[in-house]
């Protein structure tokens, strides 16, 4: 078997727990008996990042219930002769339906069902069942003395009730929004089958596209967990390890930070796995030479981010690698120049590919473009591929957070580079929120240094 560990002499490995501070442990201890004010002023005087750290995780755990009201009034105010039903369930395609059903609700409950006009917000839930609850703990029903606190609604309703009041509400109302996804959007047509409905992805993407102070503060507590990960997998890197072990001291890092895990499945690809887009097998033993590709982002307070980076097995990029990898960061650096308010994803495809198409070229002599198999951006959030999309046709606006990762992947020489940053669009550019940890290559050399 290879290492599983940082096989650098004594001391702990790179990817565990950091050793607790010697000087101050005793005496915060006594502190805290004395005085809980006290500790955090202490906490603040003599390690005031790690005190501020500490801090803005516990407020930040997770978006406040208010948040989830202001958006319904937001949905709300925007709703005009339409009624939204959102129904909550199982995970589907991307971006999730369940993931727009909690954006407006704070719920994740399934079986549950939201319906929003301009006058009313009513959230409805399944009855109690004795038998489930064995499983899964104990569950709300509209019954409960504190089902208004615990969900934040004013009306909470049993689901046996949702066809009546879904009947009344369109006495009122001309048109319904809905997901047109499964068989919620038959049973709705069903019930109104003269009225018409439509597709709420838009009008719900519209919503989740721009994110408040609190997702953004999620996102970048996902992001720098994701920095710290990649960072990690670094240090461990060496021939003969297996790509899972560095998916493993990966998610070791977000588990380890509180964080639910991984945002998706990791992508740790060496060799020729790094041209598979969506390698997930991660079962290759790596190699002297190899390039691998590592797109691997952390899941926090229900918050995604999407990092990738590409770094050599050995430490040392070999030149072709280099060559090849200095293309896609000018490729990056292209799109991020372009990304501002007012442009839009077809921008940013347009400067990353024209810049791989004039730079380099294959073994043929050809132009590298068709090396670039994929589109360069899409929002990133509740979901990892989030709203915007990749084919949005929307211009960037600030508060928005989305991706840029251009990529070559060239089977013929076993080489594939990915670099991927999440980014927050500001009012005059961008902020590279995955900004701390490195792409240039020089430097990702010398945090590979053994
Ligand atoms: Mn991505």
């Amino acid at each position: 078997m290879p290492p599983v560990r940082n096989a650098r002499g004594s001391g702990p490995p790179a990817w565990g727990p950091r050793p607790a501070p010697r000087v101050s442990r005793a005496r915060f201890r006594l502190k805290f008996r004395r005085a809980r004010a006290d500790i955090l002023l202490r906490m603040f005087a003599i390690r005031p990042a790690a005190a501020a750290f500490v801090c803005l995780s516990a407020v930040l755990a997770q978006v406040p219930q208010a948040e989830f009201h202001t958006r319904r009034e937001a949905a709300r105010k925007k709703l005009g002769d339409a009624v939204l039903v959102l129904f909550s369930r199982a995970p589907g395609a991307e971006p999730g339906p369940d993931k727009s059903f909690y954006y407006l609700t704070g719920w994740s409950e399934p079986g549950a069902i939201l319906m929003l006009s301009a006058e009313r917000e009513i959230l409805f839930l399944p009855a109690r069942n004795p038998e489930v609850e064995k499983y899964v703990g104990r569950q709300s029903a509209a019954g409960d003395e504190d089902a208004r606190r615990i969900t934040g609604f004013d009306e909470v309703l049993p689901v046996s009730r949702f066809e009546a009041e879904f009947a009344r509400a369109l006495e009122s109302h001309a048109r319904i929004l809905a997901l047109p996804r499964g068989d919620n959007a038959a049973k709705l047509k069903a019930l109104a089958p003269m009225r018409e409905l439509s597709n709420a992805a838009d009008f719900i993407g519209a919503l989740r596209a721009k994110k408040s102070p609190a997702e953004i503060a999620l996102i970048e507590r996902a992001t720098d967990v994701s920095v710290d990960a990649h960072k990690a997998a670094w240090k461990r890197m060496a021939p003969g390890l297996f790509e899972y072990q560095l998916a493993a001291t990966m998610t070791f890092v977000m588990l380890d930070a509180g964080c639910e895990g991984n945002a998706y499945d990791p992508i740790v690809g060496s060799g020729i796995n790094g041209t598979v887009l969506h390698y997930d097998k991660n079962s290759r033993r790596m190699d002297l030479g190899d390039l691998v590709v590592m797109d691997v982002g952390a899941r926090c307070g229900g918050y995604d981010t999407d990092i990738t980076r590409t770094a050599p097995v050995s430490g040392k990029f070999n030149p072709r690698q280099l060559e090849l990898y200095n293309i896609v960061l000018g490729a990056q650096k292209a799109a991020l120049a372009v990304i501002k308010p007012g442009t839009t994803m077809e921008d940013v495809n347009r400067a990353a590919r024209e810049y791989i198409d004039s730079h380099g070229k294959d073994r043929n002599g050809g132009r590298l473009g068709k090396y670039l198999t994929h589109k360069i951006s899409h929002g990133v959030g509740l979901d990892v591929h989030d709203y915007p999309t990749h084919v949005s046709a929307e211009p960037f606006e600030a508060g928005m957070i989305i991706t840029a990762e251009p990529g070559l992947y060239i089977p013929e020489e076993r080489i594939g580079i990915r670099i991927e940053d999440t980014v927050l669009v500001t009012e005059d550019g961008v902020r590279v929120l995955s900004g701390g940890l490195p792409t240039n290559p020089a430097q990702i050399e010398k945090l590979m240094a053994k």
